[in-house]
C-alpha cells in the first residue's frame, strides 16, 4: 500500500480542472458524528448536481487507520464509502490527505473511484492557478506538531503501524487524538494558525491567484503581505453535534468567481480577474 507523500518538486504537481470545482476539507467523518455524515451525503448529492469536480482536501476522516479497513468496514465507513463511490462513478472526485488521514492510500482512492492528490498541488482552474493543500505544513510555529508530522510520515513507521492489528491501530489513533485534543487546549491561537512567513513564501514561490487550505478551522479570505495579486482562502471544518446547528461549508470555483460558502452564513465571493468585491 502506498501511503507516504509525494516527493516530486511542487512545480510538477499540476492538475488541470476545467468547469465548476468544489473544494471541502476537515469533515472529520467517523463513528461519533452520524449527523455530519448525513450532511456530507446531502452535500455529495448537491455537488453531483452542480459541480464538475469535487476535491476533498484532507481530514476527510477523523482518524484513518489504514485502507484495509474497507475489507470489513464498520457501518459508518461503509455508508461514507458507498456515497463517495456513487459520486466518483458520475463526477471527478479527488482526495488529498490531511494530518488525521495521512495514511489514506491509493487503494482507498481506487475503492471510491477517486484520484489521490499529492500533499500540495497547483490547480489550473477557470479562475486562474490556485495552490491547494490541507494546510498543516504551514503551521511552522507549532514545533511539537511539525515533529509529530515528520515522524508519522516516515515510511518505515507507517509500515510498522500498518502491520499491527486494526484493533491496536485504533487504540493508538484514539490515544493520539486524545493527546492532540488535550495539547490543543493549552496552545495559543497563533501557534495553531498558519505561519505568515510560510504563507508569504508559498505565495511568492508560485504564480498563483489564490492559495486555498483547510486545517485551521478558521474560514476566511485573507490578503497576503507583499503579494497583492494573491489571496488566501481558508475552508471551514464540519461538525453537526446533536441538537446544535450544523457547521460546515466549501469553496466553489465557477468561471472567474471564487466563493466561500458556509452553512447559515452569507457567501463570500470574489471575481478573481478584477479582484473586486461581489455581492453574495
Ligand atoms: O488534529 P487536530 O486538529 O486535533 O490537531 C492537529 C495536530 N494534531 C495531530 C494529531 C492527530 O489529531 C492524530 C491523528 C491520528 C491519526 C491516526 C494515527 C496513526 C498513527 C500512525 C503512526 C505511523 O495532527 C496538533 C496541532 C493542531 O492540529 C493545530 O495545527 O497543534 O498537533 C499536536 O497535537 C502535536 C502533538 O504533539 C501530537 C501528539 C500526538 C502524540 C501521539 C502519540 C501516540 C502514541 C501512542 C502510543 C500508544
Ligand atoms: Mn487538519
Amino acid at each position: 500500500m502506498k501511503t507516504s507523500s509525494s516527493k516530486k518538486p511542487l512545480s510538477l504537481n499540476k492538475q488541470v480542472l476545467p468547469g465548476i470545482v468544489w473544494i471541502a476539507a476537515d469533515l472529520h467523518l467517523g463513528p461519533d458524528n452520524p449527523a455530519t455524515i448525513q450532511d456530507f451525503r446531502a452535500f455529495l448529492d448537491k455537488a453531483q448536481a452542480h459541480a464538475d469536480a469535487l476535491i476533498l482536501c484532507g481530514d476527510i476522516f477523523n482518524a484513518w487507520i489504514g485502507d484495509d479497513q474497507t475489507a470489513r468496514p464498520a457501518a459508518w465507513l461503509n455508508e461514507v464509502s458507498q456515497a463517495l463511490r456513487q459520486y466518483g462513478e458520475h463526477r471527478r472526485l479527488y482526495l488529498m490527505r490531511g494530518n488525521r488521514d495521512f495514511l489514506l492510500g491509493q487503494a482507498y482512492a481506487r475503492h471510491v473511484h477517486a484520484t489521490l492528490l499529492p500533499d500540495q498541488i497547483l490547480l489550473d482552474t477557470s479562475a486562474g492557478c490556485i495552490l491547494l493543500s490541507h494546510g498543516d505544513e504551514y503551521c511552522l510555529d507549532d514545533p511539537a506538531y511539525q515533529r509529530f508530522r515528520r515522524w508519522v510520515r516516515k515510511p518505515w513507521l507507517q509500515a510498522l503501524y500498518l502491520a499491527c492489528p486494526l484493533s491496536l491501530r485504533q487504540r493508538i489513533a484514539d490515544t493520539a487524538r486524545a493527546r492532540s485534543r488535550q495539547g490543543n487546549r493549552y496552545k495559543a491561537d497563533s501557534i495553531m494558525d498558519v505561519s505568515p512567513n510560510a504563507i508569504e513564501h508559498a505565495a511568492a514561490t508560485h504564480s498563483i491567484v489564490a492559495l486555498v487550505h483547510g486545517h485551521t478551522h478558521r474560514p476566511a479570505r485573507h490578503a497576503i503581505a507583499g503579494q497583492p495579486g494573491t489571496q488566501r482562502w481558508v475552508l471551514p471544518d464540519w461538525d453537526h453535534p446533536n441538537s446544535h446547528a450544523a457547521r460546515g461549508g466549501y469553496i466553489s470555483i465557477d468561471g472567474t468567481r471564487v466563493c466561500l460558502h458556509q452553512w447559515g452564513q452569507a457567501d463570500l465571493c470574489q471575481t478573481m480577474t478584477t479582484a473586486s468585491e461581489q455581492p453574495a
